[in-house]
């Protein structure tokens, strides 16, 4: 039998943790033979809560799920944890300025990553999913210097998700035979979700989705719109935010990370930048990513046209004014 791998979910207590912690005691993210512990971590007045998770999970009786650790404190969360994924933070309340958001999560990320340096295993990846998830994980970085930068990514796969939805509703196929789309940026309205390179795959073969759909019109207008503001839209349905889709999009991102991509097929991941595309170097964009051993590697040589490289210029430009506002909340 394997060793088991330890997994630890921060704000474990609120709606994207709830939906999550069942699908990584399920094998969802790491697979249907791998036992998991899972490191569940919430602030004081979450604690009851966080206790009643605990005792589902116990009640559901996993057979993956060989341990629960569930705390307030940060180091004993951390302790030895292979995977952390950083749900927990300070949302944006109405009235509140950017730059106080800002600095709330600043000094949550900067006390975090100093706990996963100091007691996580030495070659854990990390998923940050709280907003502003790019610059969450950029000051996580930051704070985390020994974590090599290759394990410190970001969450879009959920808008990556949501473009092969909204490809596959338009054809009226199933979204399985949708792929390679791309999200680039930051996960926020200034994304740029990408079909110009994305498949679709029918009973005749496979064909770009931009001659499948032949509506430009829409795939470079309402489509584009419609990924940006999903968010926004399951807000108003739900009068709460995304959580099952998240929670899944979650588990992709970490089961193709470890365990590969399809050949032939790239997801999107948000990745510390070293310039490629002439997107901003040293911070956290979502590029088009394969996996492979346990790494990722951007795909390169795709082709970007102009309407195209004015979308990528933007959501680059709002992440380097992103770090300097959180860079300028470190220095006060
Ligand atoms: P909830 O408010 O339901 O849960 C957040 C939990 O985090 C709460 O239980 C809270 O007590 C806890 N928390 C707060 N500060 C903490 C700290 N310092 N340490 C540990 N836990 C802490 O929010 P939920 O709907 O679960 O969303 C969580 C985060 O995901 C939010 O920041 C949200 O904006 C973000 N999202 C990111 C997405 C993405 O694709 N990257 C999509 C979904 C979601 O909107």
């Amino acid at each position: 039998a394997k060793d088991p791998v330890r997994v630890l979910v921060t704000g474990a207590a609120g709606q994207i943790g709830y939906a999550l912690v069942p699908m990584i005691a399920r094998g969802i993210m790491l697979g249907p033979d791998q036992p998991v512990i899972l490191h569940l971590l919430d602030i004081p007045p979450a604690v009851e809560s966080l206790n009643g998770v605990k005792m589902e999970l116990i009640d559901a009786a996993f057979p993956l799920l060989q341990g629960i650790v569930a705390t307030t404190d940060v180091a004993e969360a951390c302790k030895d944890v292979n995977i952390a994924v950083m749900v927990g933070g300070f949302p944006r309340k109405e009235g509140m300025e950017r730059k106080d958001v800002m600095s709330k999560n600043v000094s949550i990320y900067k006390g975090q990553a100093s706990a996963l340096e100091q007691y996580a295993a030495k070659d854990v990846k990390v998923l940050v999913v709280a907003n502003p998830a790019n610059t969450n994980a950029l000051i996580l970085k930051e704070f985390a210097p020994s974590i090599p930068e290759k394990n410190i990514t970001c969450l879009t796969r959920l808008d990556h998700n949501r473009a092969l939805g909204q490809v596959a509703e338009r054809l009226g196929v199933a979204v399985s035979s949708v792929k390679n789309v791309i999200i680039w940026g930051n996960h926020s309205s200034s994304q740029y979700p990408d079909v110009n390179h994305a498949v679709v795959e029918g009973p005749d073969g496979v064909k770009s989705v931009r001659s499948a759909v032949a509506d430009d019109a829409w795939l470079n207008g309402e489509f584009i719109k419609v990924v940006q503001q999903r968010g926004a839209a399951i807000i108003k349905a739900r009068k709460l935010s995304s959580a099952l889709s998240a929670a899944s999009s979650a588990c992709d991102h970490i089961r193709d990370w470890v365990l590969g991509t399809p050949e032939g097929t790239f997801v999107s991941m948000g990745v510390y930048s070293d310039g490629s595309y002439h997107t901003p170097p040293g911070i956290i964009f979502s590029f088009p990513v394969t996996c492979k051993n346990g790494n990722w590697n951007i795909v390169q040589g795709l082709s970007i046209d102009q309407f195209s490289r004015e979308k990528l210029d933007a959501t680059g430009a709002e992440l380097v004014e992103e770090k300097e506002v959180a860079y300028s909340c470190i220095s006060e």
